[in-house]
């Protein structure tokens, strides 16, 4: 792909001064158009695009998120929605009580991979096969990118990351968890997919599977999940420039984008 020549990012020291998103572009349930994520983060568009489908679908007044722990929690403070902190990997547990004291409210739980596949795994395994009215989002960068950039339970293999500097080895390392695939054989899933933010029509495309699964939420038709993957430039040692190109090639071919399953149209896991 030909792409402009653009200056290249300096990732190797925190950025002095906060990104800006042009104000007049940022959603109104965004508070602050500043952040000091890495420069080409994936986890700010993840957040602009979950909180412009609260905006259109007129849900911001009855919206309580619950946040895991990670690089993305730098926005818990910056909604203009409601947010609770949940423990490490637990968010899912916690939507489930809020969302049955406060059945009239719409819960959803935004995590890491580290977080979800890896320190609270069942956690989301158990609230999906339950069929708890709530929705799951998943942000997918293949790292514990908060704490140093080390492989989780979603690293594809051969991926570098901070303690596999050789790539991701099956023998030594396992092999990766496919979470939307293993979530979308539970019967209490009524809507599984897979998303991303490399790409403007990826974006696109994905805040229609946000929609979608709001949207089963509130027509009360059991779980809904949604896996966005992330470029992480700072923990998968690319340029930043170079990221969302490097997502396409190596990890969407293991966490392929789509639709997983969609029992109101009978689309289910092979
Ligand atoms: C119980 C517990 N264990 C470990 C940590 C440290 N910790 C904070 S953020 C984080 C990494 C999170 O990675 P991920 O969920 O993939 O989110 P990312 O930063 O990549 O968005 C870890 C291990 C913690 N806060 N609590
Ligand atoms: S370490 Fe990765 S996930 Fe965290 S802010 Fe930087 S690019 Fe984003
Ligand atoms: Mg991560």
């Amino acid at each position: 792909m030909t792409r402009p020549q653009l200056p290249i990012v300096d990732t190797t020291t925190a950025p002095s001064t906060a990104a800006k998103l042009v104000d007049d572009f940022t959603p109104a349930l965004i508070n602050q158009g500043a952040h000091y994520l890495c420069p080409g983060c994936g986890e700010p568009i993840a957040m602009r695009l979950l909180m412009e489908a609260v905006e259109e679908m007129n849900l911001a007044q009855k919206t309580i998120a619950v946040f895991g722990i990670g690089c993305y929690t730098a926005y818990s403070n910056n909604l203009d929605v409601e947010v609770l902190q949940a423990l490490h990997g637990r968010a899912p547990s916690l939507a489930t009580g809020v969302k049955r004291a406060l059945p009239d409210s719409l819960v959803f739980t935004v995590q890491g991979d580290g977080d979800m596949v890896n320190e609270g795994l069942q956690e989301v395994l158990h609230t999906m096969a339950r069929g708890e009215s709530v929705t799951c989002f998943l942000l997918n960068n293949g790292v514990f990118g908060e704490t140093g950039g080390h492989m989780t339970a979603a690293t594809v293999l051969g991926q570098r990351t901070k303690n596999t500097l050789e790539g991701r080895d099956a023998k030594e390392h396992g092999y990766p968890i496919v979470i939307s695939d293993l979530i979308a054989r539970l019967d209490g899933a009524a809507y599984v997919a897979r998303g991303a933010v490399n790409t403007h029509t990826n974006v696109a495309r994905t805040k229609k599977m946000v929609k979608e699964a709001l949207a089963v939420q509130v027509s009360g038709q059991g779980s809904s999940f949604v896996e966005i993957l992330t470029m992480c430039p700072t923990g998968w040692f690319v340029d930043t420039l170079d990221a969302p190109d490097y997502l396409q090639d190596n990890i969407e071919p293991i966490h392929r984008f789509g639709v997983v399953r969609n029992r109101a149209q009978n689309i289910e896991a092979d």
